[in-house]
């Protein structure tokens, strides 16, 4: 499998001591209301970028039987095919989210991929996001499953942590509305706000962060859920932040 991940830094906020924090956050408002593509995306497992966005965005094909390139496709929640959506309501609304629905040709997972460059060794990691659902579904309440990974992680790696192993971090999985007998554009979107924390981990300076979402085709007519308004906040420890006072201390003296 070629895995992509592209060369990304984000400003981190460094100014002080007191703010080391580093902190992204993303309203998807960029992919505008035409579809998006996802180049190398199509084989099972395929990670490409999804264009439009910063370019930290990818998303694979994880399961299915389709081999065509995926997009972000503009819609309302009103289609039923399986992939990843730039959804917004009207179509043409200029306020985007990203998800995704599934079906038996196509179940994809999307994520984002986060370089520390702070300078720090982060140890939480605040996350708040919209959860939203664009398309109701039959049978079961839908869900697009939360994980995270370091360095190594792509839309597709399995070396993620997710809820199935922790309790605290199902927060973070994206829960459609209860399955109606028609399914079909939900109208106006569902928003559901989510905030979690992710604690007592070491997110190394230079190292990668990635949030994935999965999707999985359900039994019935799956749900159109989607994400917007996201906020990641890595808070180093307060020894580290100390440390980097003194350090400043340091070097304001020698001056
Ligand atoms: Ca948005
Ligand atoms: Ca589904």
């Amino acid at each position: 499998m070629k895995t992509l991940l592209p060369i990304v830094t984000i400003a981190a906020a460094v100014s002080s001591a007191a703010s080391a924090n580093l902190v992204y956050t993303q309203s998807f408002d960029t992919m505008g209301s035409s579809n998006q593509t996802i180049a190398g995306s199509g084989a099972l497992n395929a990670q490409g970028v999804i264009n439009g966005l910063d370019g930290r965005w990818q998303a694979a094909r994880i399961a299915g039987t389709g081999t065509g390139a995926l997009s972000a496709t503009a819609n309302d929640g009103s289609s039923n095919s399986g992939g990843i959506f730039n959804y917004a309501q009207p179509t043409t609304d200029p306020d985007r989210a990203l998800g995704s629905l599934a079906s038996g040709t196509t179940a994809a997972a999307f994520g984002v991929a986060i370089v520390n460059n702070s300078g720090l060794t982060l140890d939480t990691i605040t996350i708040t996001f919209d959860a939203m659902m664009f398309r109701s579904s039959t049978s079961n309440v839908n869900k697009l499953l939360f994980a995270y990974g370091f360095s190594t992680g792509t839309a597709t790696g399995s070396n993620f942590l997710s809820s199935t192993g922790m309790t605290a971090e199902a927060q973070g999985d994206i829960v459609g509305g209860a399955p109606v007998t028609t399914n079909g554009a939900v109208n106006p979107a569902t928003t559901t706000a989510v905030s979690f924390t992710l604690s007592s981990l070491v997110w190394g300076n230079g190292e990668t962060l990635y949030l994935r979402w999965s999707d999985f085709n359900e039994i019935g007519n799956d749900a159109g859920l989607a994400i917007d308004n996201l906020s990641v906040t890595g808070i180093p420890s307060p020894g580290a932040v100390a440390l980097l006072g003194l350090a400043g201390l340091v070097a304001r003296r020698r001056r």
